[in-house]
């Protein structure tokens, strides 16, 4: 069978780097069995034949209405799909779906009927108000980083920006890298809307979210650079574990320390 991949190198790099970052996600551990799910806005890189696609699935409903989705397309992980086989074959476990024209449902186009991620309302409720706002980020993506997810197993850290803190002064490139930060949403149930709503009003201050006690949702211009901030992240929350097992609390770096970097830098916030 014919890929949509073939013959279109922007979209198939794109389709590349979503498989590199699952391969990542998989080594690193943050990804166990189906966990995870990463979606990325591919509207930029289709082509007429493209949109003329006819669908190779029935209609089926978001649940809700999302209108700054009119005309887009996405590329998204299987529902069920294991990230480390999305690594290897991302059109046999990954799909492109194509939002109908109601914003109320979609219809996947290629290559394979595969059903997008359970908490596809969360990422597509994230695309409508990045869009909606102005913005040009295109990727969003969701998994189960080891140390920042154990981090909000503690009540204190969960108070606005106390995460943030700690983890920005564990190194400097973590507060110039991951300038706005860490969000936090307290514990909701997986997939629904409720969590969608959360991390939508989060994600108007920060990128980097976490889920209580699930995970972590994070958004970038492209997947490379959403990955790239957990993962600086996930080092400031080893760096820190790392500290605490060797039998002591981390100093960390100054707040006059850190403001240096911000100034310095230019960081917004
Ligand atoms: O897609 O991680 O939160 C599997 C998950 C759901
Ligand atoms: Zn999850």
């Amino acid at each position: 069978m014919k890929s949509i991949l073939e013959n279109r190198p922007q979209l198939a790099e794109q389709i590349a780097d979503v498989a590199e970052v699952a391969g990542y996600l998989w080594q690193k551990g943050w990804a166990e069995r189906n966990g995870g799910n990463i979606t990325i806005n591919i509207t930029d890189v289709t082509d007429d034949e493209i949109r003329q696609k006819p669908a190779i699935s029935e209609r089926i409903p978001i649940g809700r209405t999302l209108p700054h989705l009119k005309g887009t397309w996405f590329f998204c992980k299987g529902t069920n799909k294991r990230m480390r086989d999305l690594a290897r074959r991302p059109m046999e476990n990954g799909s492109i779906i194509r939002i109908t024209d109601d914003c109320s449902a979609y219809e996947i186009i290629a290559d394979n009927p595969v059903k997008p991620t359970s908490e596809l309302v969360s990422h597509l409720s994230i695309h409508n108000y990045l869009i909606g706002k102005g913005s040009s980020y295109k990727a969003v993506f969701h998994s189960h980083p080891i140390d920042l997810v154990a981090m909000t197993h503690h009540q204190p850290f969960l108070k606005k920006n106390v995460l943030t803190n700690i983890l920005w002064s564990m190194i400097p490139e973590t507060r110039a890298f991951c300038p706005r930060g860490l969000g936090i949403i307290p514990y909701k149930l997986p997939g629904s809307f409720e969590l969608a709503d959360a991390t939508i009003e989060q994600l108007d201050e920060y990128d980097v979210v976490m889920w209580e006690k699930h995970g972590v949702c994070a958004v970038g211009e492209n997947i490379m650079e959403a990955f790239d901030m957990v993962d600086t992240l996930s080092k400031s929350a080893q760096i820190y574990l790392t500290a605490k097992s060797m039998g002591f609390e981390p100093d960390g770096m100054s707040q006059s320390q850190m403001q240096e970097i911000k100034e310095v830098f230019g960081l917004p916030g």
